[in-house]
């Protein structure tokens, strides 16, 4: 017999990478434009990849979280930012 339980799906983290060209206030911009978040979530996330290399955004379903991550990342793309949102599946 199949494995009768059904496993939920798993959940994806959004993750904001740090470097050293993108300024803050365009982190913060992007932060708030894509994932909704109010100015001082934003800062609050962006001081942290900025000073631990990377923090987590958001923890969400996997085609959002992809979804996002490239929207985010193309947003900075067309600005000439290098700033970069990966995704992984969470633990
Ligand atoms: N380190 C950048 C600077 O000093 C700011 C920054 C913060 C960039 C977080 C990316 O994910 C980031 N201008």
């Amino acid at each position: 017999m199949t494995e009768p339980k059904l496993e939920r799906p798993k959940l994806y983290k959004v993750i904001l990478v740090n470097d050293d060209y993108t300024p803050r206030e365009f982190v913060t911009l992007v932060l708030k434009a894509v994932f909704r978040m109010a100015e001082e979530t934003s800062y609050r996330v962006m001081m942290t990849a900025h000073k631990m290399g990377t923090a987590v955004v958001v923890v969400c379903a996997r085609d959002i979280a992809e979804t996002k991550a490239k929207e985010a990342t193309d947003l900075a793309k067309e600005a000439g930012f290098p700033l970069l949102f990966q995704t992984e599946p969470e633990e």
